[in-house]
């Protein structure tokens, strides 16, 4: 096996309580996985990157993990993890596992013998402090889901950090216990034979030891100061060298508040760390129009800073570090309604397009279950539809704390809220989208009916197959994966286009974010010859494109 081999794969992201349920009781699990996978070997993908399956009480669907060696009991057993893995092997698909290490549950043994007593041996395992002299928390650190990122524990009256809810405290990274103790946890999964890991906020594990205040960013004080703390390199090479270097491994960080040039840092090739890593600049919202309670009223980008943002990337990892190339995940919106155009005139060229735009960049692309048929928001209108532990705290702060009306509150839900990406899978336009034969734990979104796998997959022109068409692209040309990234005209304010050169081998871009028709400009006429490698319409011409038009011409 090539040692980089991820550089040509293409990774689907399974959010494992929302996929396929297989035995009525309205969640998802690993048996439900298993029956799919066919499905993902028809799509093509090579990777799956599987979130959280460990035991959890479910406070963050799975991200507050209470054994890390145990599977979710709602998910099936250990027997059916393994079934999974071997039909996913014998099918060629790699399987990738979430690690969540920067905060366990406080259901987890090591942090119900850490709150027992201060002299307990467990203790150091979480970063515990005394309350200021009026009582006051240590920090002002908040939490990402709402209020303190501290919570008093009665019992040895101090408090414990945890920078997501309060039932996922973190865990101290300096105590070398822990992070042997982590290792040697990825290292039973090796064994096991996973393919790879995804690290959730693995930017944020190393935290300045005197845990200042920092500075007030957006709306308080944020926990944003603990990002690429002063050991965070050292922890990640000492990981890699323990662990990661042992396995021909995927590997990728979720990493909050790095850009692009601290990102070589990160997946450079001499750092012995990661292979690549998520950033997330042009998930947050619009930079340029900041919302006044971050990300829930902050607009969507428009392409021109969608646009700057992907072409930095490109070219500040082109000579060192990889790309990870991604619109949405279990965390975002769905792709086509925020960054496309999700009516039932543009859904799917608009989804085609902004799939085009990713999948011919360089990086390794990745598909979040659903993105491949178009799904979209399912913009519910009541607070009783929602789940999601960030988008509830969200809810009851802006609508008690800050006092705004209920109705502006689930305006912004409807955008923005993780439950977006949360609605199960659209299998059929049978009960509950095929995904469940009980009661689903979230509502399905009612456009199953039109939208759903069955329908796509007897569809010679729809999402699906695009997808399927992008990807098989990207195994068949090395220039796709390769090829050096050129921007062409930075300014436009409709178009993302760009070439990928490789040697003799060249291909153009060229896609219409905007819903007019529009013109294509002199200076990239020169550009239409060749083949036609893919494209979202039937014809294409050389004056103009149609709304949303994607086409990609192999020019030599
Ligand atoms: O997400 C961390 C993160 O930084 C955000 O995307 C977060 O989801 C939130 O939306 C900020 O507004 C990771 C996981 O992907 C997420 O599902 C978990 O809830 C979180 O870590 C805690 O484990
Ligand atoms: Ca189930």
């Amino acid at each position: 096996m090539k040692k980089d081999w991820w550089k040509n794969a293409v990774v689907y992201q399974i959010y494992p309580r929302s996929f396929a349920d297989s035995n009525g009781d309205g969640i998802g699990d690993l048996k439900g996985i298993t029956g799919k996978l066919e499905y993902l070997k028809e799509l093509g993908i090579d990777v799956i990157w599987l979130s959280p399956v460990y035991q959890s009480p479910n406070a963050d669907n799975g991200y507050d993990i209470s054994d890390y060696q145990a599977i979710m009991e709602e998910f099936g057993t250990m027997d059916d993890f393994d079934e999974m893995l071997d039909k996913a092997h014998a099918l060629g698909i790699k399987i990738m596992m979430d690690v969540v290490v920067n905060h366990t549950s406080d259901e987890h043994r090591w942090f119900v013998e850490s709150r027992k007593s201060k002299e307990n041996p467990y203790r150091d395992y979480y970063i515990w402090r005394d309350p200021k002299e009026d009582g006051g928390t240590p920090n002002r650190w908040e939490s990402s889901f709402s209020g303190s990122a501290w919570t008093y524990d009665e019992k040895t009256e101090q408090y414990y950090l945890h920078l997501f809810a309060d039932k996922q405290p973190d865990l101290n990274w300096e105590n070398e216990k822990v992070r042997e103790a982590v290792y040697d946890m990825m290292t039973w999964w090796c064994k096991k034979g996973v393919d790879g890991f995804r690290f959730d906020v693995i930017t944020l594990i190393s935290k300045q030891p005197d845990l200042p205040d920092g500075e007030e960013i957006g709306n308080g004080y944020t926990a944003q100061t603990c990002a690429n703390g002063p050991r965070i390199h050292e922890y990640l090479q000492e990981m890699n060298e323990k662990v990661l270097s042992r396995y021909p491994l995927i590997t990728v960080g979720e990493s909050p508040m790095v850009d692009a040039q601290m990102a070589k840092l990160y997946c450079g090739k001499d750092r012995h760390e990661l292979n690549m890593i998520f950033h997330f600049d042009h998930v947050s919202g619009s930079m340029k129009h900041p919302g006044k309670y971050g990300k829930w009223d902050a607009p969507a980008m428009d392409l021109p800073e969608l646009r700057d943002v992907l072409a930095r990337w490109q070219e500040g990892l082109s000579e060192d570090g990889w790309n990870s190339l991604y619109l949405s995940n279990h965390d975002q919106p769905r792709c086509v309604s925020r960054f496309g155009n999700d009516s039932a005139e543009y859904r799917e060229v608009s989804a085609k397009m902004l799939a085009t735009a990713m999948h011919m960049l360089k990086g390794t692309p990745y598909i979040y279950q659903g993105e491949e048929l178009g799904m979209t928001n399912p913009r519910f209108e009541k607070i009783e539809q929602y789940r999601d532990v960030e988008s509830l705290n969200i809810y009851e702060r802006l609508t008690k704390e800050e006092g705004l009306p209920e109705k502006t509150v689930i305006g912004y839900l409807k955008e923005v809220s993780r439950d977006n990406a949360r609605t199960p899978m659209q299998w059929d336009s049978g009960k509950n989208a095929g995904f469940t034969e009980g009661n689903p734990w979230i509502d399905v979104n009612p456009d199953y009916v039109e939208i759903n796998a069955g329908k796509e997959m007897s569809d010679e022109d729809s999402v699906f197959h695009y997808y399927q068409k992008l990807i098989r692209l990207r195994h068949e040309m090395d220039v796709i994966v390769d090829g050096r990234f050129d921007l062409l005209l930075p300014e436009d304010p409709n178009l993302f286009t760009y070439t990928r050169t490789l040697e003799d081998e060249k291909i153009f871009v060229l896609c219409n974010f905007s819903k007019n028709v529009v013109d294509i400009p002199e200076e990239i006429r020169g550009y239409l010859q060749g083949d036609v490698l893919i494209s979202n319409y039937k014809e294409t011409g050389t004056d103009y494109l149609k709304p949303y038009e994607a086409v990609v011409y192999q020019i030599s």
